[in-house]
């Protein structure tokens, strides 16, 4: 049957929600070949509130497979992480890596 009023359409339709969730972002530390172990555990317990057992895990991972995540937060939180993780390394003078990265 024909519609008389078009507005109905509109009527039933479901309410879209218009607060969106934050994009999420990852904090990744990268290996290198100079920074202790030591100082990336106690580096991972630091920052992102990690125990001991737990931070040298995410460490093997990263030294074993290249990189690790260590954390996902809102992209503010994340660059905030990231910026710590560095200056504390370049205090340190350690070569170590840090990178945020989107997840889609
Ligand atoms: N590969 C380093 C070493 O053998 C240890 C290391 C682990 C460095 C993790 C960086 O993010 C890192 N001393």
């Amino acid at each position: 049957m024909p519609k008389i009023n078009a507005t109905e359409d509109l009527k039933l339709s479901p309410k879209k929600s218009k607060t969106k969730l934050p994009s999420m972002y990852k904090v990744i530390i990268l290996n290198d070949d100079y920074t202790p172990m030591e100082f990336v555990v106690n580096t991972i317990q630091r920052f992102f509130n990690k125990n001991v057992d737990e931070a040298t895990r995410i460490m093997l991972k990263i030294h074993t497979e290249g990189l690790g995540v260590c954390g996902i937060f809102p992209v503010d939180i994340a660059e905030t992480k990231m910026n710590q993780v560095l200056n504390y390394a370049k205090e340190h003078q350690h070569p170590l890596q840090c990178i945020i990265e989107k997840i889609e």
